[in-house]
């Protein structure tokens, strides 16, 4: 997918990719006991917890997208575990004063063994969903590990002028396919917030990271859309910039919002019977502020809503029920099991909150049955913090997510 598919994503496929995202067909989620049982024909038919890797989707740049290149390109370019080279240098434009760099040219570059070996001692693995900014829907839900970032950002004994950090990584070596991703020094040193630190990843759901995912390595930050997790890196680029210098605020995107809270339907049935209980399934992103509710309204088809109120505030929503931990989580983990030391999991490989953040979490109501008519359905959130999520927001390019419309007959 590029830049123009982005620009010009209408709200159809936005509503469609929901749709999509049910066809692995896995039984994950089981209802809790006090779910009715009209409910269980359409949360058998949700997709697995984490992503099979089949199934996740992609957001690449490049002529060629690098994970497309022939095996002996990919060998020769360091697009392979046994070829990769990691530079480490400071910003001409803006240096950083260093105690050392670490160049190709001089054969001082990191290579693989040299991250795992910092891996043996400092690799973290978290879960994390995959959301491009301007997509409605995530791309995957995995559980990423890797080096945290400032591991290598020390090796460079910085010692004054580090204010950001940049990165980009493999592109043809063509400047014009670069795709830059920056954060702050402070958040690469520090995991505030109880956020896990951004790595530099090369395993996902325990497996190595595939070319398509961005293996060998990409950076993963946690609360960040998937513009900040640049793929095949090759180059940390410590800097005295103290503004934002990503590829993607150059295509008048929000570079600084972090991900964001909001639900969006999976099932939703085109035509039901009058006054017979409606199911309705889907999942929602809990984004930095977290996630306490996902809430439906359906509201009969052109009757409109008190103008003064657009984001439909003041409306009877109702609450439906977030679906408790998969008894099976999919994404073909090894023996499918969450692997151990996952942030978040304990050590029985039991979630320690639900939903969890920076996660997603499948929701299902059973809405009470309506007269016949034409109908517009309606899910949103409410944050951990109680704030009803989409918030009045009509910035699209800070984080795309919606109040879903769906229509629906009643017959
Ligand atoms: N090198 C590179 N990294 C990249 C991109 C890219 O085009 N090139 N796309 C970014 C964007 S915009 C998104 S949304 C995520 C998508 O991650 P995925 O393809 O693993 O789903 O990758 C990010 N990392
Ligand atoms: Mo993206």
């Amino acid at each position: 997918m590029n830049d123009a598919d982005h620009s010009d994503l209408s709200r159809r496929f936005f509503l469609r990719c929901g749709a999509a995202l049910t066809a692995g067909g896995a039984v994950a989620a089981r209802a809790s006991a006090e779910l009715p049982p009209e409910l269980t024909p359409a949360i058998a038919k949700l997709e697995s917890y984490f992503t099979v890797p089949a199934k996740f989707q992609d957001v690449s740049r490049g002529r060629p997208v690098p994970h497309t290149l022939p095996p002996d390109k990919k060998k020769e370019v360091g697009l392979t575990r046994e070829t990769w080279k990691l530079e480490i240098v400071s910003d001409p434009e803006h240096p950083a004063t260093l105690g050392k760099q670490f160049k190709k040219q001089d054969n001082t570059a990191i290579d693989f063994d040299a991250l795992l070996k910092l891996g043996e001692k400092h690799a973290v693995r978290f879960p994390k969903i995959m959301t491009c900014l301007n997509l409605g829907c995530p791309l995957g839900m995995g559980i990423w590990e890797g080096v945290p970032l400032r591991e290598l950002v020390w090796l460079a004994k910085p010692k004054e002028n580090l204010r950001r950090v940049h990165y980009y990584g493999y592109h043809n070596d063509d400047p014009k396919q670069m795709f830059r991703g920056s954060l702050p020094i402070g958040r690469v040193l520090e995991d505030y917030d109880d956020l896990p630190p951004v790595i530099a990843c090369y395993k996902l759901n325990g497996e190595w990271l595939s070319p398509a995912r961005g293996g060998p390595v990409r950076i993963v930050a946690p609360e960040h859309y998937g513009y900040k997790c640049v793929k095949w890196i090759t180059h940390i680029v410590l800097s005295n910039r103290f503004f934002a210098n990503d590829t993607y605020g150059e295509q008048n995107n929000d570079v600084d919002s972090p991900m964001k809270t909001f639900a969006a339907t999976l099932h939703v049935p085109d035509t039901v019977k009058a006054n017979a209980p409606i199911p309705l399934t889907g999942y929602a992103q809990s984004g930095i502020s977290g996630l306490a509710k996902v809430q439906v309204w359906a509201n009969p088809k052109g009757m409109g809503w008190d103008a003064n109120d657009p984001y439909f505030t003041t409306a009877p929503w109702a609450d439906a029920t977030i679906l408790p931990p998969p008894v099976k989580w999919g994404g073909e983990l090894p023996d499918g099991a969450i692997p151990k030391g996952t942030t978040g999991f304990t050590a029985a490989g039991k979630p320690k909150e639900w939903p969890m953040r920076l996660a997603k979490a499948f929701w299902a109501a059973l809405m009470p049955g309506l007269p016949a008519g034409e109908y517009t359905l309606r899910c949103r959130t409410v944050d951990a913090k109680g704030a009803a999520q989409p918030m009045p927001r009509p910035f699209k390019k800070g984080g795309r997510c919606d109040i879903e419309e769906v229509a629906f007959s009643v017959v």
